[in-house]
């Protein structure tokens, strides 16, 4: 089979970029990673020549192209089947498919407020309206998930689903959104996953600061 290439973004800041990552590396996939600085005002304009979109994240498999996290993730699951990156039971998958895409297409608020920055130093920041919303509506899909699955993912074992919410774990804990016990927990199981030290510990020796990106 040919090499899987994923291009990334700085690990600091892309979080996009994290959610197919953390889900082929938690599934014990390997692959090849180029990471494309973002380190200029304007985007760097080697993510066009590798990119249609001009955005990373990107996967090269031979002579086929997937951009869109949430479509290399179905592409990785459709190559290996056996890798567990959805849940196995359909009523599960479907769940998992549809909070995964609850979090691609919402929760705007929250993303254009709170920036994934794995240096950040914890404090909080003046939140405009629509965050806590975001908020509240993560932690009930985190809780009624869990509750059914008895955890400690979203659906028992790391899955896809898990991958997409991994930035936003990352949010919560930075800004100090979150006091409640059972989000901190699911929070606590997604920060002693190896493949999250593995990809912070990468972020925190990033030398490159993205000015917009420090709340
Ligand atoms: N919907 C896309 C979003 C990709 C995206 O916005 N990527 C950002 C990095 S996290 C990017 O490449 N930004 C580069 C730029 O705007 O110059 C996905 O899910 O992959």
């Amino acid at each position: 089979m040919d090499d899987l290439i994923l291009y990334i973004g700085n690990k600091n800041y892309s979080s996009w970029s994290f959610r197919p990552w953390i889900a082929l590396t938690a599934a014990g996939i390997s692959f090849e990673e180029r990471l494309i600085q973002f380190d200029f005002p304007a985007g760097n304009p080697r993510i066009r020549e590798v990119s249609p979109t001009g955005r990373v994240p990107i996967l090269y498999h031979g002579a086929v192209r997937v951009w869109e996290s949430l479509a290399i993730i179905e592409y990785a699951a459709e190559l290996f089947p056996e890798a567990g990156l959805w849940p196995a039971d359909r009523g599960a998958r479907a769940l998992a498919r549809a909070v995964s895409l609850e979090m691609v297409s919402g929760f705007r608020a929250l993303r254009g407020a709170c920036p994934m920055n794995m240096r950040r130093p914890k404090g909080e920041l003046v939140l405009p309206e629509g965050v806590m919303d975001d908020v509240a509506r993560i932690e009930t899909i985190w809780r009624e998930l869990r509750a059914h699955s008895g955890g400690p993912f979203l659906f028992g074992d790391f899955c896809a689903a898990d991958a997409m919410f991994a930035p936003v774990v990352n949010r919560f804990d930075i800004y100090n959104l979150i006091g409640n016990a059972d989000t901190l927990g699911y929070m606590d199981a997604m920060k002693g996953h190896p493949a999250w030290g593995k990809w912070r510990k990468a972020a925190l020796a990033e030398p490159w600061i993205v000015p917009e990106d420090e709340a």
